[in-house]
């Protein structure tokens, strides 16, 4: 693609579905086994902080469980080998992406193996579990919960997102529904800073009519074939 020097790429739960990660909405995802504002609100958090601990600690195991699969590893591949900027803003909480090697990443939803002291208000990388209310290493309280942004919290980064999504030349988003916001709305203020807009993903996604262009598939095919298009 020519005249392309800046790249802000935004990836969701379908780009590391092939990793053995359940994504959220399809018919076998996590919101089938559970009420989203019962596990991913500050709301269901107060009520029942054992059932959210639960729910996070099963998710940090899957995460370190998991390997990266070929679309992490070209996006890392991607990000090596770019010489202009390039940020990818990943929705996701696993560490896939920098397992496979990428360093321009951004966590907009925040991180499994982080933990957040909501007395002292540190963070610490997390490999254990919550559920059992362990002291915070900074403090000693017992006040940590999942380092993540849930429904009604304000996503991390926000300035740094919009900013590189005013410079951005290209935006391509990677298996996201396009249903939750505000990163259901990049691709509009990618558009209005004259970005072409890239879509890859299994099926169209809510936002689909905004994109210049939609290639539907795997993300283990697609993305591995769109980077060499572009390093190629
Ligand atoms: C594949 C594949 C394969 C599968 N290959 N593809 C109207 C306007 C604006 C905001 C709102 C609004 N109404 C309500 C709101 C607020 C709310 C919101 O968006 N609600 C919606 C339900 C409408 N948003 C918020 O509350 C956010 N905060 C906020 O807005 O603050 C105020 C603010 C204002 C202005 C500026 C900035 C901020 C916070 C949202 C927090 C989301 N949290 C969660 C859970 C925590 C993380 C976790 O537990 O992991 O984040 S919800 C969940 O959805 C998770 C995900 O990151 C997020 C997105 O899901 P994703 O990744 O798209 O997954 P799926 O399952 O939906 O889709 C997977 C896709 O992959 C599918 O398309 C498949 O086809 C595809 N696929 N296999 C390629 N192999």
């Amino acid at each position: 693609m020519d005249g392309i020097r800046n790249i802000v790429i935004l990836t969701g739960a379908g780009i590391s579905a092939e990793s053995g990660l359940r994504t959220f909405r399809a018919d076998d995802g996590l919101w089938e086994d559970h009420r989203v504002e019962d596990v991913a609100s500050p709301q269901g958090f107060r009520r029942d902080p054992e059932l959210v601990q639960r729910f996070y600690d099963a998710r940090r195991e899957n995460v370190i469980a998991a390997q990266p699969n070929p679309a992490h590893a070209a996006l890392a591949r991607l990000d090596e080998a770019w010489e202009g900027e390039l940020l990818i803003v990943t929705q996701n909480i696993d560490d896939l992406h920098e397992r496979a090697g990428a360093r321009r990443v951004l966590h907009m939803h925040g991180e499994a193996l982080s933990a957040w002291c909501l007395a002292c208000d540190a963070r610490h990388r997390w490999t254990g579990t919550l559920l059992e209310g362990p002291p915070c290493p900074a403090c000693g309280e017992a006040a940590l919960r999942p380092d993540i942004v849930w429904f009604g919290e304000m996503p991390y980064r926000m300035d740094e997102i919009f900013a590189a999504l005013a410079r951005a030349d290209l935006f391509v988003s990677i298996g996201t529904s396009g249903a939750v916001y505000p990163a259901a709305g990049f691709v509009q203020q990618a558009k209005s800073a004259r970005a072409r807009t890239l879509e890859l993903n299994l099926e169209r996604s809510q936002g689909s009519a905004w994109f210049d262009e939609t290639r539907l598939g795997p993300a283990s095919e697609l993305v591995p074939a769109w980077v060499e298009e572009m390093l190629g």
